[in-house]
């Protein structure tokens, strides 16, 4: 029903239940007693979401440059070397639900990060040291790593048994928004919930189980003709 003001990806931890008030605030003279009910069950989801104090982790992450290979990579991790490990490397390994800190930290002097993480939505805690910038106070998914600079941020790893989600066990890319970087290699992998001997969960059981390089890509849940009736 709020979808506007309060995304479902919200409540994966993201604290807007003080934005949320100053809507509801606004907009109370011009709702329902049930909306506003509604409301502010939706404000108290969001006050128990993911706080500092429940971070289980805090991860170093390095967004930077071999100068003799020319390449770029995260944690001295290229793409390439994932490839090599037959897709086993990941640059973390959250259990599902977990809140964790990543720290993400750009030491060199000449370039400049959009870094994407997928999954997650996750809040900008401090940038350098500092609180971030007004208009990075949102639920974010991309963070700007400028030159010299280190963020710390703060993200939620799915929920158990999420009615919004379902169970979101699997692996994900983190990987530079800049094309040329993330061609040349500065993309990697993290799972959630995940051995490195699981298979990604896929829950359509049609699929035959076939499957016997559990972390490949597409060899892990491979397509298949659906012959069942339309
Ligand atoms: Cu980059």
């Amino acid at each position: 029903m709020f979808s506007f003001f309060l995304p479902k990806h919200v409540k994966h931890g993201l604290q807007f239940a003080k934005d949320a008030r100053k809507i509801l605030d606004y907009k109370r003279d011009l709702w329902s007693e049930e909306t506003v009910s509604e409301f502010q069950r939706e404000i108290a989801q969001l006050e128990a979401a993911c706080k500092e104090k429940d971070a289980k982790k805090i991860r170093n992450i390095r967004v930077q440059r071999n100068d003799v290979t020319n390449v770029w990579n995260l944690n001295d991790m290229t793409w390439d070397d994932i490839v090599a490990s037959g897709y086993k490397k990941v640059i973390a390994d959250p259990a599902l639900g977990d809140v964790e800190i990543w720290e993400i930290e750009n030491k060199s002097g000449g370039w400049f990060h959009p870094l994407h993480i997928h999954l997650i939505d996750f809040k900008v805690l401090s940038r350098n040291g500092k609180a971030p910038f007004a208009w990075e106070l949102g639920a974010k998914d991309v963070i700007y790593v400028g030159e010299a600079e280190k963020i710390r941020l703060l993200m939620q790893f799915g929920k158990k048994d999420d009615p919004d989600f379902g169970v979101q066990t699997g692996r994900y890319m983190i990987h530079c928004h800049n094309l040329v970087h993330e061609d040349h290699d500065m993309m990697s992998q993290f799972s959630v919930g995940l051995k490195q001997s699981d298979m990604d969960p896929d829950t359509n059981t049609n699929v035959p189980p076939i499957a016997t390089d559990y972390n490949h890509p597409i060899k892990a849940d491979p397509p298949y003709a659906d012959n069942s009736a339309p």
